[in-house]
């Protein structure tokens, strides 16, 4: 079998009937702002609607992804008191539970992040310097982020290893409460797990999968995509443990999924195995906490029937992508 980096032949299909899709890794500088949602622009709901300096501050950091060009170095930024006050709160919230709570592999991780990349209580870490750790480790990268991708776009960064990452933090009027990723929910949240192999496999798979994939597809994957890395559990010494961003990254969530006990406040959510052809098609909200979780056996186990699950899914083309040349490279099928 032989791969070929076919430009021409796949960029005609592309503009009869395949989506457009990124080749190599700097196409994503194509997409990355053709954001849903403006960075800076708040709905009136927003814990900083009305707050001008913090609407200016979510400018600036809009700003910089906008200008951000694969192979720039993410700008550092000098968060100010109020800021790292807010991520004290996060922090010292949710550290308490990882221990009890969060998977093995994220409890291996974190206390890694502390020794190489500037995690602690009292400071938020620098993109570039958390993205340069999990290069180190898996090859994953970070890229600043204005507002929300579409699905189709924030998936194909996994293909490359890109993950795309707000730099922002929340309100300070709330730090319990965001209604949108802010750093904490990418830095305590996301980025720990990528420094894990199979993760991080698991994670580019997904986005390989999505690559030129038809809408219906998008939105599978998309829902598979919620279902783990955003509310994923793992089974660990017989014990339901987190792994999803979404959990690792809310106090009340993280408690709440992993219960056993019928609580006050909340039901208990229902449990199912990781199955790709149900999860993908399950039903969720996206601002209360879940009512189902789907339960893997490893990142391993999940890699593989996420695999198996893409194989069935209706492409004309196989996809893998080359480190080497940071390239996409397909085979027709026959
Ligand atoms: N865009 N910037 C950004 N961050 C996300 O976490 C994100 C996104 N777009 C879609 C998305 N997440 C997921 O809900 C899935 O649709 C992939
Ligand atoms: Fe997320």
């Amino acid at each position: 079998t032989v791969f070929v980096h076919d430009f021409n032949s796949r960029a005609k299909q592309n503009k009869e009937s395949i989506p457009w899709y990124p080749q190599k890794i700097s196409d994503i500088d194509q997409f990355a702002n053709r954001i849903l949602s403006y960075g800076a622009e708040l709905d009136c709901d927003h814990p900083g609607f009305t707050d001008e300096v913090y609407r200016a501050r979510r400018k600036q950091f809009a700003d910089i992804a906008f200008n951000f060009r694969h192979g720039d170095k993410i700008p550092r930024i000098e968060y100010t008191e109020q800021e790292t006050a807010t991520w004290a709160v996060v922090w010292d919230q949710l550290t308490g539970l990882y221990p009890k709570h969060a998977c093995k592999e994220f409890n291996h991780i974190f206390p890694l992040m502390q020794q190489n990349c500037g995690y602690s209580r009292d400071n938020i870490p620098q993109l570039q310097d958390v993205s340069d750790f999990l290069k180190d480790c898996t090859g994953f990268a970070l890229r600043p982020v204005a507002g929300l991708l579409s699905s189709r776009d924030f998936l194909a960064g996994l293909a490359f290893r890109v993950f795309h990452s707000t730099q922002y933090i929340r309100h300070h009027s709330e730090p319990k409460y965001t209604p949108e990723p802010d750093i904490c929910h990418e830095l305590m949240g996301h980025a720990p797990l990528f420094a894990d192999s199979e993760f991080a496999q698991f994670s580019q798979e997904i986005g390989l999968a999505s690559l030129g994939a038809d809408d219906a597809t998008i939105e599978k994957l998309a829902t598979l995509y919620w279902f783990t890395i955003e509310f994923g559990l793992c089974l660990q010494g017989g014990e339901k443990k987190a792994y999803g961003a979404g959990l690792l990254s809310s106090f009340g969530e993280l408690e709440y999924s992993v219960s056993d006990k019928k609580r006050t406040s909340h039901l208990q959510p229902e449990i199912g195995p990781f199955d790709p052809a149900v999860t993908s098609v399950q039903k969720y909200p996206i601002t209360e906490y879940q009512p189902k979780y789907f339960l893997a056996d490893s990142f391993e186990s999940a890699k593989n029937k996420l695999k198996s699950w893409a194989a069935t899914i209706p492409r004309p083309f196989h996809v893998r992508y080359n480190p080497y040349t940071q390239r996409i490279e397909t085979l027709d099928k026959v």
